[in-house]
């Protein structure tokens, strides 16, 4: 069993897990609507991939035999505008759910939880990861530009994305 603390931040952050599978969800109709469908791709599949980021914590305390309580998932935001515009917002989001997750970290250790310390390994690695996808699309809007023939060819790209699941291991 988990202690109190250590529970309340893991059943915030399955939220803001479900939360940003809302969010890239949202963007993705926002790519569709636009007609850039490697767009819409990329993002409906992070959103597959945030369900899992949720549910791998939601597995991980139902092990430790700690009652999870689900909290309302809020709206996403939806004031987008060009693909750069978009992926501004997802690193600043991954940014932010990068700090959750480090506050995580730095919450076990002062509860002397070194079980869930272990486990949130696993989200360190993810985030930088997370944070290096969307920097890569904002490089490659930077260098190739946010119109017309290379916007084509980027969004061609983008719909290579195929889903895999996410596991913990
Ligand atoms: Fe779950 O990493 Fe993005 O938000």
């Amino acid at each position: 069993m988990i202690n109190n603390n250590v529970k309340e931040i893991l059943n915030e952050q399955i939220n803001k897990e479900f939360y940003s599978a809302y969010l890239y969800l949202a963007m993705s109709a926002h790519f569709e609507n636009m007609g850039l469908y490697g767009f819409a791709n990329w993002t409906k599949t992070q959103a597959r991939e945030e369900v899992d980021h949720g549910m791998i914590i939601f597995e991980y305390m139902n092990e430790r035999n700690t009652p999870v309580s689900l909290k309302q998932i809020n709206a996403p935001d939806t004031d987008f505008s060009s693909p750069m515009q978009v992926f501004g917002k997802i690193l600043e989001h991954e940014r932010h759910v990068t700090s959750s997750i480090e506050s995580i970290a730095h919450l076990t250790m002062d509860e002397c939880d070194l079980a869930t310390r272990n486990f949130i390994n696993w989200y360190l690695k993810e985030q930088v990861e997370e944070e290096k996808n969307a920097s890569d699309v904002i490089a490659k809007l930077k260098l190739f530009g946010d119109e017309n023939a290379s916007l084509y060819l980027l969004d061609k790209e983008l719909s290579k994305r195929e889903y895999k699941k996410h596991e913990y291991n």
